[in-house]
């Protein structure tokens, strides 16, 4: 009671106050030898903090209950969804013992004992002692709080005094921090905006409670409860950070990488982040980390939460609904965006992890790849192959079968002796070449024969055991050391050995593989040390049980902290080195493919998404995948197209094919000793289907392009799904077998063998078929439509107008071709697009000026493009075709920039305007009436 009193001396009136002692009888026996610091204190006091200005009340909630209860019914009282794990350990069997050593409720259920998923057994009651919030002063932008615990949790070294630091960064985004008040621990190291000052009108509300100390977020427009952290205890221990809310939904998105539907089942469900070498499998940690995730509350708005943090983690989902968030490390950071609309939550994210990179043009072309050509004049067979039958592709690539005993910088003299040649001939193609890179570096070559170890060893980049020695793992070229990507001596190293292999081979991209770092020795060769970091006192439900598995110790050391606290950023560190050697090396935008990820990635490169199999299950998959990566602000994504191991079907890649070309990466890619599965490798049927769905892509690309400008400079999203279009209707809250490009092209695959047709669903309004531009006026219904093995289905939204290319074989030649406009009238009969166009390929374009943009819009029967920044790259262009879907009667007449010219109608109202021949550069307007 004193430091309540106290502290309300120190802000302004109370507004309202309750004064109702609690109960403290009936406590559960475990808990009495714990808290006798407890008694008379428990009380759930609330201190509410009044945002818009500088008033502050607080009351006392009450929480007194009627009659005595029992520890028995005390726990039995807690609804099940409302149980939180009190003894997340995974490799043991918890007892009552256990369980009540650590004050916590045991009560048995008929499930298997300590199954991954299902109510605990063993959970905190009620009142568990936790930390108290003893004072809250205001600072400039927000305000900064003491939390303290007067009793040890059960792991080692608990943390007694906290600091919480609020700010109100803007009106839709809050920054909440809880970090040791004394020590400094570690953070990650990610450049993120500061507030210069307090948000003004913030579209929510935080309130405090103070004993246990929790945080209540809310929505002020609808009131919802978004954040309230007082459901379960903060537990904030060295190796141990657990801080649990209640969710306002069960709409919950994000929280990568992991293979599961886009929409994820709160029913008991642990999803872990550690990055891990895996073939994507249900429910286990995969490549990247992503501690971010979205949620679509009562009503269609949304919010975000991210906590910057980069240590192992797992988050708890269970049916109440509500989260809890369990990392080993780090502190507590989280940023929490409030939308109001999922578009803005996305864009809100990236303004604090940074915009993707703008993808050089031709990096959205078709790429072909496998694992194990052989030689290079197998692999420049293909390329001649895909030539002769005109199927678009941009870049060919290689995985380690190029290199000498798979050592990086290197090629084989012999299988691959022409790669030079191969090289120089796409590039006279207009086509490009990029190779894979694996961060582990041969150890074992005679002295003097490798340079990049040499060296490396010589300027000490390589990581170090906890001796202080290079830690040597193994991987494909055999024992490796690990370059350590935190340290800038690194960047040049790295440089230096890309720069001298692009004299050989003029490589355009990289793919940087294995960057988890995989290790296929667990942790090295001689394994880990018994510390603390390799076996801390809790291990998150990480795949193999062991932080060091398939990769190198927790415990090794990197310049700037121990890998335990950099793992998660490997793939994001060695992403930044490489597509700024990149640049250096070629002076042009880079093209860089990441396994592991992390936020802010995008600023330097994709993803793929991983070694799937060539199964029908796995195409699906892809399409939550992709939709994941694009709430990750990493937009470039996309799956290997006909599935990487096992064996693919003429029906399944053809199928795939179609979804493919709609991913925004589209790369087709095959494991060694399978059939091959590029285009070229099937019957003259499935080859034209797949050929005419890569001219349909490459047609988009305009439209893509733009989608990506929009990405870099505003943090939208390419590949969406459809509720953050549709945010008012649920039913699109669960699907992930569709999705859009933008905000206007709905992409229905086919995603099951033996079909000739398919159902999609149809947000209300009208839709065009893209092709014929017929449309379907829906209510906000399922549809079945025709699918025939050379056919997907896509439709436009009413109002889009999109640009779009006559299609060549490569994004080169496209990029010459006229361009055809396709407007998709909204029922008022208007609609409106975009186009961003540059010269593909040069930095920063946009911030310097050097590109073009223009608007295109219909009224009142009138086509208007206007140009709104122009550079010489327009000039190029011209615009051929004008389609108009959804003009509902016929014209007597069309008028161009005033002059007659003739059209053609058809019956599914679509008007066409023919061989206008307009300069792209300069703005036009065209009439029907
Ligand atoms: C808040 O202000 C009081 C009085 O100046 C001070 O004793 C306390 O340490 C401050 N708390 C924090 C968390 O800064
Ligand atoms: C927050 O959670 C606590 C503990 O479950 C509960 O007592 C309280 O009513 C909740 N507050 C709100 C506003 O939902
Ligand atoms: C590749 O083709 C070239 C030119 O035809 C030939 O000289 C060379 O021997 C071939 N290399 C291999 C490994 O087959
Ligand atoms: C690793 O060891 C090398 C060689 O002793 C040394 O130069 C380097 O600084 C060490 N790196 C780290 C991160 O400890
Ligand atoms: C369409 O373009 C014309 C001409 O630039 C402009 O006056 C009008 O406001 C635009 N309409 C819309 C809805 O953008
Ligand atoms: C096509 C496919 O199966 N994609 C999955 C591949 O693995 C990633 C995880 O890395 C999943 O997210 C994808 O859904």
């Amino acid at each position: 009671m004193k430091s309540y009193q106290k502290l309300a001396t120190d802000i302004p009136q109370p507004t309202e106050s309750y004064a109702e002692e609690e109960s403290i009888d009936g406590k559960p026996p475990c808990l009495r030898k714990l808290s006798t610091w407890w008694l008379g204190v428990g009380l759930l006091m609330m201190v509410a903090v009044l945002l818009s200005g500088v008033t502050m009340w607080m009351f006392r909630h009450m929480s007194g209950s009627q009659h005595e209860q029992t520890p028995l019914e005390k726990c039995s009282a807690v609804p099940e969804p409302l149980r939180f794990d009190c003894y997340p350990e995974r490799n043991m069997v918890v007892t009552k013992e256990l369980c009540e050593s650590r004050g916590c409720c045991f009560i048995e259920r008929d499930q298997p004992l300590r199954s991954r998923s299902g109510v605990p057994w063993c959970f905190y009651p009620p009142d568990f002692p936790s930390y108290t919030l003893e004072s809250l002063n205001q600072t400039e932008l927000g305000m900064v709080g003491l939390l303290r615990r007067k009793v040890k949790a059960y792991y080692p070294r608990d943390i007694e005094r906290l600091q919480l630091s609020v700010e109100f960064e803007t009106d839709t985004r809050l920054h909440i921090k809880i970090t040791d008040s004394t020590s400094p621990r570690f953070e990650v190291p990610l450049e993120v905006p500061q507030a210069v000052k307090r948000a003004e009108n913030p579209i929510y509300s935080l309130e405090f409670s103070k004993e246990p100390f929790g945080l209540l977020l809310r929505r002020r427009a609808s009131g919802a409860v978004l954040l309230n952290t007082t459901v379960a205890p903060l537990i904030f221990a060295d190796q141990f950070l657990q801080i649990s809310t209640i969710l306002p939904s069960k709409f919950l998105y994000g929280l990568g990488e992991h293979r599961s539907s886009f929409l994820h089942s709160l029913d008991w469900n642990t999803l872990t982040l550690w990055a891990r070498d895996v073939p994507p499998m249900e429910s286990y940690n995969l490549y990247g980390a992503h501690p971010f995730y979205l949620l679509m509350e009562e009503g269609g708005s949304a919010h975000g939460v991210f906590l910057l943090n980069s240590n192992a983690m797992e988050v708890a989902l269970q049916p109440a609904p509500a989260l809890t968030w369990r990392a080993i490390g780090g502190v507590l950071d989280f940023y929490i965006f409030l939308g109001p609309d999922p578009n803005m939550v996305i864009q809100q994210y990236q303004q604090v992890i940074g915009f993707p990179a703008m993808p050089p043009f031709w990096g959205l072309g078709f790429h072909l790849c496998r694992w194990g050509y052989g030689t290079s004049n197998e692999t420049w067979q293909i390329v001649k192959a895909m030539r002769n039958y005109q199927i678009p592709q941009d870049a060919q690539w290689n995985d380690i079968d190029y290199m000498e005993g798979y050592r990086d910088f290197t090629f084989d003299p012999e299988k691959f002796d022409t790669l030079p040649q191969l090289v120089e001939d796409l590039h006279k193609h207009g086509q490009y070449y990029v190779m894979i890179l694996d961060p582990g570096i041969s150890s074992t070559n005679p002295p003097g024969s490798y340079w990049p170890y040499d060296e490396g060893l010589r300027r000490g980049i390589f990581i170090n055991t906890t001796q202080g020695q290079t830690l040597i793992g193994q991987v494909w070229p055999g024992l490796t050391a690990f370059p350590d990507f935190s340290n800038p001596d690194t960047y040049q190293w790295w440089l230096e050995n890309l720069n001298q292999f692009h004299t050989r081979i003029p490589f355009d991209g990289l793919w940087i593989d294995m960057n988890e770092p995989s290790d296929f020795k667990d942790g090295s060769v001689d394994g880990c040390s018994p510390g603390e970091l390799d076996n801390p006192p809790y291990v998150p439900a990480v795949l193999g049980g062991s932080l060091s598995a398939k990769t190198v110790c927790a415990s090794a050391k990197q310049s700037t902290s121990v890998h335990y606290n950099l793992h998660n950023l490997y793939g994001l560190m060695e992403a930044k080195a490489t597509a700024s050697a990149l640049i250096q090396i070629r002076g042009k935008r880079p093209l860089v493919i990441s396994r592991s990820t992390f936020p802010s990635q995008g600023r330097y490169s994709g993803h793929w998404l991983g070694d799937n199999m060539s199964k029908w299950k796995d195409m699906y998959w892809s399409v939550p995948g992709v939709l994941s990566f694009n709430l990750f602000g990493i937009p470039l994504v996309g799956a290997d197209i006909c599935g990487f191991s096992g064996t693919t079907s003429e029906e399944l890649c053809t199928r795939w094919m179609q979804l493919g070309a709609f991913y925004p990466f589209a790369r087709n890619h095959n494991t060694q000793k399978e059939k091959a599965q590029d285009p070229v490798a099937f019957s003259s049927v499935a080859r034209t289907a797949m050929k005419e769905v890569l001219l349909t892509r490459y047609a988009l690309l305009p439209f893509l392009y733009t989608l990506f400008h929009r990405a870099h400079l505003q943090g939208h999203t390419v590949a969406r799904a459809l509720f953050f279009e549709f945010p008012q209707d649920v039913i699109t809250y669960s699907i992930d077998k569709q999705f859009l490009w933008g905000q206007s092209l709905l992409v229905t695959p086919v995603l099951e063998p033996g079909m000739d047709s398919v159902i999609g669903y149809f947000p209300r309004g009208v839709w065009y078929d893209y092709y014929t531009g017929s449309s379907v006026n829906s209510s906000g219904e399922s549809l079945k439509m025709a699918a025939p093995l050379d056919h997907i289905n896509l439709h436009l939204r009413e109002g889009a107008i999109l640009p779009t290319q006559k299609p060549g074989s490569t994004s080169w030649v496209s990029s010459g071709n006229p361009l055809r406009l396709i407007a998709a009238l909204s029922q008022n009969a208007s609609a409106w697009g975009d186009l961003f166009w540059d010269d593909g390929e040069s930095l920063d374009t946009f911030e310097r000026g050097d590109y073009s943009y223009l608007v295109f819009n219909v009224t009142q029967n009138v086509f208007t493009s206007t140009v709104l920044h122009a550079n010489v790259e327009a000039t190029y262009i011209t615009v051929d075709v004008l389609s108009v879907y959804g003009v509902r009667e016929k014209p007597s007449r069309v008028t161009v920039n005033g002059k007659e010219n003739p059209f053609s109608y058809l019956d599914n109202q679509v008007l066409t305007v023919s061989d206008l021949n307009l300069n792209l550069s300069q703005g036009f307007s065209i009439r029907w009436l």
